[in-house]
């Protein structure tokens, strides 16, 4: 395979790199951690490292060093397409440089190989209950895969440890070729009466999955590559990142690991704040929509939201400190292809207003919105209207990114976290002496 080629190229070079690293200059400090940070969700601790993406505050996301406008025009796109395909995204991620056309097309020709999803998953999704959330669907039929792990079998058969991250990257690739459609599936089992549509083999990853959707319209195919192109890595610190690595450090397999990271991509902080953006933008809609959106009632309404002691969903950010530029490429997608649509328009007039709320509010660090604040708007333009699957297509995307890291974490030979707890007495005690 390729990807494994590739890898292997540079894995003694990397290997060498980070031995020497620890071996001369493993005592140099990185930072110091203070109380507040013990207690604040250890905001800022520099703890964790990774090669494929990296947060500025100020700029955003990089991907192997490149920003989101430079990983849009540079990375190899499907004929007549602006949005690239997302196998070379993948290349980029575990290589470390923009593939060539080839070389995106024989990640897609890899996934095609792999995609097909075995009966027992689809029985399983299907034993739950009618209102079980499709997030918890997606994320059972990921762990029900489990079964199909070589890591986990050959790690028995006492694979050795240099070895490891190669049936790695092979379950990696397996289960993300099945992706697309398990969330498909899950779509239309439960909001298109099971009228499944077959995969179509012509077609690359996302745009099979657009295709499977249901969605008539070709620009779905440029959304669906796009929204998985920005939620698919946001550095290592993210709950469901970090959680996907925590997990893995136990040498768990990758279906182990990934479920447990979208447990965390479920919590409304997280991944499931798109949900509840769109949930939000509705009533918006909804309270002040009589009045042509008037902004005076648009911020009355964002301060009630405050008022009561929620959120307001798609704002605020643990590391960024000023407009998501994730949110920059969904709301310039909206604005060339669909400026009029209702809803759209509304999250561009929330981005006018909102930040200006928080700020004299003055709680949020980050008063800018975030990935979640368009996403959903996205999705109901082209039909896709039950908000409580949008959290599913963060999964799809995330799990290429958490991927990815744990197989070069394993490559690496990163070993199991077990980061140290203190008791408050402790803390106190530090406290006195200072
Ligand atoms: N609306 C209202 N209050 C907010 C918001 C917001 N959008 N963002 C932060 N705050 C509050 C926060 O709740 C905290 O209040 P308190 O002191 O009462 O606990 C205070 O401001 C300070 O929080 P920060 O340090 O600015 O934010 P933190 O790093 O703790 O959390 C988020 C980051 C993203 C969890 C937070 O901004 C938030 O809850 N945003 C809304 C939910 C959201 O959009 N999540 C999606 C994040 C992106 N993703 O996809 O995962
Ligand atoms: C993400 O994409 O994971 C979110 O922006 C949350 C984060 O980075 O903390």
């Amino acid at each position: 395979m390729l990807l494994k080629e590739m890898i292997e190229q540079q894995l003694p070079e990397w290997r060498e790199r980070v031995r020497q690293l620890i071996a001369e200059k493993g005592d140099v400090k990185v930072g110091e951690v203070t109380i507040s940070q013990v207690y604040g969700g250890m905001r800022d601790v520099k703890s964790l490292v990774t090669d494929i993406s990296y947060v500025d505050p100020a700029e955003g996301i990089r991907f192997r060093g490149y920003t989101i406008p430079e990983v849009l025009t540079k990375l190899p796109k499907p004929k007549g397409a602006e949005i690239p395909y997302i196998g070379g995204l993948y290349y980029l991620f575990l290589v470390g440089s923009i593939p060539t056309t080839e070389q995106a097309l024989e990640v897609e020709n890899e996934w095609k190989k792999r995609g097909k999803v075995p009966q027992y998953v689809f029985d399983v999704i299907r034993a739950l209950p009618s209102d079980a959330h499709p997030m918890t669907l997606f994320n059972l039929a990921v762990l029900t895969l489990q079964r199909e792990s070589l890591f986990s079998k050959q790690y028995h058969e006492g694979l050795k440890k240099d070895s490891y991250w190669e049936p790695m990257l092979e379950d990696s690739m397996n289960l993300i070729a099945k992706l697309p459609e398990i969330a498909a599936y899950i779509y239309i089992l439960k909001y298109k009466n099971g009228n499944y549509i077959q995969s179509d083999p012509k077609l690359d990853w996302a745009g099979n999955f657009a295709h499977m959707m249901g969605i008539k319209d070709p620009l779905y195919q440029e959304l669906s590559r796009l929204y998985f192109l920005l939620h698919s890595d946001h550095e290592s610190g993210n709950v469901s990142a970090h959680t996907t690595h925590l997990v893995a450090s136990s040498l768990s397999d990758i279906y182990y690991a990934a479920s447990a990271g979208l447990s965390g991509l479920a919590g409304p902080l997280h991944g499931l704040a798109n949900q509840e953006c769109l949930i939000w933008l509705l009533s918006v809609k909804e309270n002040c929509g009589e009045c042509g959106y008037d902004k005076a009632a648009l911020r009355q309404f964002a301060w009630d939201t405050l008022n009561r002691g929620q959120v307001i969903p798609g704002y605020g950010h643990a590391v960024l400190r000023k407009t998501d530029p994730r949110f920059t490429a969904q709301l310039e997608f909206g604005k060339k292809y669909f400026p009029e649509d209702e809803i759209f328009k509304l999250a561009a007039l929330v981005y006018e207003l909102v930040p200006d709320v928080l700020r004299e509010q003055g709680k949020a660090r980050d008063p800018w919105p975030n990935v979640d604040a368009i996403s959903g708007a996205l999705q109901y333009h082209f039909g896709i209207k039950e908000f409580d699957f949008y959290t599913v297509l963060f999964g799809v995307s995330r799990i290429l990114g958490v991927s990815a890291n744990a197989v070069w974490a394993r490559a690496l030979g990163q070993p199991i976290e077990r980061p140290k707890s203190l008791t408050t007495n402790m803390l106190e005690e530090i406290a006195n002496k200072a």
